[in-house]
């Protein structure tokens, strides 16, 4: 690890982010940092940025992407594959088979169905109107609501072991990578109803909490709350 500072002196610089808070694979990213204490930079971009170091460092345009001292990556899997091998502790990818498998599971899971759930309501209702000037497909984040949301809740609710934690009995990429889409669904005014999901509520409260996290959410729903007060 990093101290902050450090890397000057060796003829390194921080690794550098490219993305936005509140874009769900970069605030997983951000709380897999934190949690591992790393040193870095932020650097703000939004979607279509044509900013020439986040374009070289993602040939997708797709946020997040690094730039680690000169080495390119984006996608939020690959940079925090990358940075275990390159950061090994303390592990937030087990190195048991079953629980590696599992984690492997769930940041497939947040990346996919779930983030595309979130992703609708999220973007239509609030980055497309507020963001990008233009109209969100509302129909579609209702049905999201409607339709993707309870089924991927209920499988959830059901999944969550008792120690708390999505794998193990620890914090993992996995906690992470499915409480950062449930926070865009936050974001929508769609929180956890306690009473119907208690489990995910009281789950998704101790990692979003987390001071690897916490700072960032408190930022991204200021900037929220200024957009849609505009
Ligand atoms: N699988 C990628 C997904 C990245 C992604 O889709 N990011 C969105 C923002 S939430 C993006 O940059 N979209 C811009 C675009 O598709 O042009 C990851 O995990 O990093």
């Amino acid at each position: 690890m990093l101290a902050a500072g450090a890397g000057e002196w060796e003829g390194e610089s921080a690794m550098i982010v490219y993305g936005s808070v509140v874009s769900p694979f970069v605030r997983k990213l951000l709380g897999y940092l934190g949690e591992k204490g790393l040193d870095f930079e932020l650097k703000g971009v939004g979607i279509g940025d044509p900013d020439p170091g986040f374009r070289a460092a993602s040939p997708l345009g797709k946020m997040p992407a690094i730039d680690d001292d000169g080495f390119l990556l984006a996608d939020s899997s690959a940079i925090i594959h990358y940075l275990e091998a390159k950061h090994p502790a303390p592990p937030l990818i087990p190195a048991d088979p079953q629980e590696r498998g599992r984690v492997i599971w769930w940041d497939e899971f947040g990346d996919t169905v779930f983030a595309a759930c979130s992703g609708k309501m999220f973007f239509n209702r609030i980055v497309s109107p507020k963001f990008l000037g233009r109209e969100g497909d509302l129909a579609a984040a209702a049905q999201a609501e409607a339709e993707e949301l309870p089924k991927l809740l209920a499988y959830l609710e059901g999944a969550i072991p008792v120690s708390g934690y999505l794998v193990g009995d620890r914090l993992t990429l996995a906690d992470l990578a499915v409480a950062s889409p449930l926070m865009n669904i936050r974001h929508c005014g769609a929180g956890i109803d306690g009473a119907a999901h208690p489990k995910i509520a009281a789950w998704s409260e101790a990692v979003l909490s987390r001071p690897s996290l916490a700072p960032w959410i408190a930022k991204e729903e200021k900037m929220i709350a200024k957009v849609m007060a505009a």
